[in-house]
């Protein structure tokens, strides 16, 4: 299988974004499965980058990560809405509010990739996470749902699904009773879901 892993690229006030800091320390394989990887900016443009990439690559799976300042575990998020509702400005100046992402769109998607399982699979490493039920209503939703809709455009059997992850402790001291969690703890988690993935894949 081929797994196209994105992160974004820092947004509002901060310098680095551990979601594309992860990128950085995964393999180029997981259990023998393509682990290809690419940073997004965080605008609405990261849609059309990102399916760029997806006709590019053709990947099988595409789990995207992001930085939800205030959570103090991975979450493993199991739905995207059809709604863009910015509370900050993108990384191009826009704040758009009550604005549906795709026009024609269904009012959600679920993420098709076994979330519980990836949960599982991240606990069982010993590290804090859980199943969300809202991305939010800002970019990573917008990527979450607007993959789900490239992907079922395309009609194949692609899986895609995201991942928030906390703020790094080197961004955190800089704010008050901000939740943290370590580079190496976030790369273990996000291994251990790609390994839940495949499980799930091998076992169909
Ligand atoms: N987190 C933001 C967008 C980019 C990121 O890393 C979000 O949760 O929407």
């Amino acid at each position: 299988m081929k797994i196209l892993v994105t992160g974004f690229e820092p947004f509002h006030k901060e310098i680095i974004n551990p979601s594309s800091m992860i990128l950085t320390k995964l393999p180029s394989t997981i259990k023998k499965h393509e682990i290809i990887c690419c940073t997004l900016p965080v605008e609405l443009s990261c849609l059309n980058m990102i399916k760029d990439h997806i006709n590019k690559i053709e990947p099988d799976v595409v789990l995207s990560l992001g930085q939800a300042a205030g959570r103090s575990a991975i979450s493993v998020e199991r739905i995207g809405i059809n709604l863009d509702d910015f509370s900050i400005e993108d990384n191009k100046g826009n704040k758009i509010e009550d604005t549906k992402i795709m026009i024609d769109g269904p009012d959600a998607y679920f993420s098709n990739l076994p979330v519980k399982k990836m949960v599982e699979f991240i606990r069982n490493k010993g590290i804090p996470v859980y199943v969300s039920n809202s991305a939010g209503t800002y970019i990573c939703n917008h990527i979450l749902y607007g993959v789900r809709h490239i992907l079922k455009q395309k009609g194949k059997q692609q899986k895609s699904g995201f991942i928030h992850v906390p703020m790094l402790p080197e961004q955190a001291i800089h704010h008050s009773n901000m939740p943290s969690m370590s580079l190496e703890m976030m790369v273990e988690g996000v291994i251990a879901a790609i390994e839940a993935i495949i499980s799930e894949e091998e076992s169909v």
